[in-house]
């Protein structure tokens, strides 16, 4: 199964898992796991990639992930 998506996609992805508790527009640590679980279970490899994952996402430390911080994600996979 191919990971790429089309921005579209990501962004509909980003918002039906970002919307799940807290901050609509933020995904937390829980949320970001559940995304990839479900929609990338190839990327995750380990443990602590997850953790990683979100430190590396979570530019401005504030422990959620924005969109503007997902498009990192996005093309990491779209590479
Ligand atoms: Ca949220
Ligand atoms: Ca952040």
């Amino acid at each position: 199964m191919s990971t790429k998506k089309s921005p579209e996609e990501m962004k509909s992805i980003f918002q039906k898992y970002a919307a799940k508790e807290g901050d609509p527009n933020q995904l937390s640590k829980e949320e970001l796991k559940l995304l990839i679980q479900s929609e990338f279970p190839s990327i995750l490899k380990g443990s602590s990639a997850l953790d990683n994952l979100f430190e590396e996402l979570d530019k401005n430390g504030d422990g959620e992930v924005s969109f503007e911080e997902f498009q990192a994600f996005f093309k990491k996979i779209s590479q």
